[in-house]
């Protein structure tokens, strides 16, 4: 990436203070910070929502986390984003903010990144296909953005854009999917403390095929959700299409959280394999996040709004 705000050398993971982190961080080739975050807030833990990870969990490698992917708009193979996504540019960058809002803006990257503080969050992701990752995020809340837009009472959900560039990315010149990829969250959803924009993992600037240079993570959702590479966020007064759900809404659901007593028509989301394990691992509700989450879907038949 060109644009290097800030050269400082982030020691990686001040903030990996369990000893398994420790142990798996070692493991990892050391990255310079390429981030653009001017502030040195990486290694301020002290505000942080890190998720306890079980004893029997560790950090994906590095390695996993940017060859394993899926993003079609690069193709729809694992290892297609990261074979074909060098092309792709994404710096400069600007997102638009509008919709329901006292105050729509278009904001550079940089710009909003000074106005935010950076945090590290290790969180576990979950896909539909029945896999599973730990990747240590660097970002900051979605909230953040909200606050700044002052939305409008009658903005009850949001919706999110992936860039739409065929040029760059080869697999929207096929018909895959439905082009941009979009999706949504309810705006309870959006304010959880949870849920947060990424700008960066293992304290690296994120790579094309991790959704560069800003993409969505909502971890007690299925990987889908967790939208790459986004150039709009729109807040709307009823529930926004989104693209799987569009496309196969007998299999993918608005709300889509990770649920091992709801099964997707063609397989079982009661375990996950853990890319790099043998052995297979129950899912956990909400992907383990069930204490911070539950409350927010009380009341809700989870077998009709999955
Ligand atoms: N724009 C866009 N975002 C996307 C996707 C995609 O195809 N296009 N794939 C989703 C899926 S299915 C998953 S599991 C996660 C994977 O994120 P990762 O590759 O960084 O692990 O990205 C999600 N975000
Ligand atoms: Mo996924």
């Amino acid at each position: 990436m060109a644009k290097i705000l800030n050269s400082e050398i982030t020691p990686y993971p001040l903030y990996l203070n369990r000893r398994k982190f420790i142990k798996s961080a070692v493991a990892v080739p050391f990255v310079s910070s390429l981030s653009f975050s001017g502030n040195a807030s990486h290694l301020d833990n002290s505000h942080t929502y890190n998720q306890q990870l079980e004893e029997n969990e560790e950090l994906n490698t590095y390695e996993e986390i940017t060859s394993y992917n899926n993003f079609y708009e690069f193709g729809m193979g694992k290892s297609d984003p990261m074979e074909n996504s060098e092309k792709f540019q994404p710096l400069p960058w600007s997102i638009k903010v509008e919709g329901l809002v006292n105050r729509a803006f278009t904001i550079n990257l940089e710009d909003l990144l000074n106005k935010v503080t950076i945090e590290d969050r290790v969180y576990r992701l979950r896909c539909v296909e029945a896999w599973s990752m730990v990747i240590p995020w660097q970002g900051f809340p979605l909230a953040n953005i909200i606050d700044m837009a002052d939305p409008l009472s009658d903005a009850k959900f949001i919706q999110f854009e992936t860039v739409f560039r065929p040029e760059e990315m080869p697999g929207q010149r096929k018909r895959f999917l439905p082009w941009p990829y979009v999706e949504g969250l309810r705006m309870d959803e959006a304010m959880h403390p949870l849920t947060i924009l990424s700008t960066g993992l293992y304290g690296h600037d994120l790579l094309n095929q991790n959704g560069a240079p800003l993409r969505l993570v909502v971890p007690w959702k299925y990987g889908f959700k967790s939208i790459k590479s986004i150039v709009a966020i729109r807040f709307v007064n009823k529930q926004p299409d989104a693209t799987w759900s569009m496309v196969a809404p007998s299999e993918y659901g608005f709300y889509s959280n990770v649920n091992n007593n709801v099964h997707h028509p063609r397989w079982s989301q009661g375990t996950e394999r853990r890319i790099g394990e043998f052995m297979r691992r129950p899912t956990l509700m909400f992907n383990g996040y069930e204490e911070e989450v539950a409350y927010l879907y009380e009341g809700m038949d989870l077998n009709i709004f999955y």
